[in-house]
């Protein structure tokens, strides 16, 4: 599957650096919530879900990490190595991160308001939810 990834624009001048992320414009959905993840200790992974409608896009603020997105049929890894660079997450798109530096900070904008229910955290159930099931 090929990444979507959206170019943040870089406002800059000589005291250093500035992007602004507008909802609906540079992020293609209304923003309902923000986190981020840091201090990400050495070799974890996480992430292993996808979302049945939760739209998200994910930047990396500082340092780097790796975002593999799997559409049930095709796998790509995203190296997430720049705050001018988010990816977009679709619902229904498999999705973790790794290979994290200690000095990530992993900005994400979602859609919508936290709902465990949204998620989908066993592989064989996304692929059945994917292909039209109801587990
Ligand atoms: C995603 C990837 C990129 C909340 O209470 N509210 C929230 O808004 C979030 C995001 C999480 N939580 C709770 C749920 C868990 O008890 O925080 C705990 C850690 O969440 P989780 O294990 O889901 O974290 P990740 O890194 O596996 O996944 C997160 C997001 O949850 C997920 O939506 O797409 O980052």
């Amino acid at each position: 599957m090929k990444p979507q990834i959206i170019n943040f624009k870089l406002l800059g001048d000589e005291r250093g650096s500035l992007i602004a992320i507008e909802a609906e414009k540079s992020v293609p959905f209304p923003v309902s919530r923000v986190y981020y993840i840091f201090g990400t200790k050495a070799g974890v992974e996480r992430g292993f879900h996808a979302h049945k409608a939760l739209s998200q896009v994910a930047v990396v603020v500082t340092g780097s990490c790796e975002m593999v997105l799997d559409d049930g049929e095709h796998q790509t890894t995203v190296l997430m190595d720049s705050s001018e660079k988010g990816v977009l997450i679709e619902p229904k798109v498999w999705h973790y991160m790794k290979n994290f530096s200690s000095d990530c900070v992993l900005l994400v904008l979602a859609d919508q308001h936290y709902d465990e229910a949204d998620y989908l955290r066993d592989y064989d159930a996304f692929l059945d939810f994917k292909n039209g099931g109801s587990k």
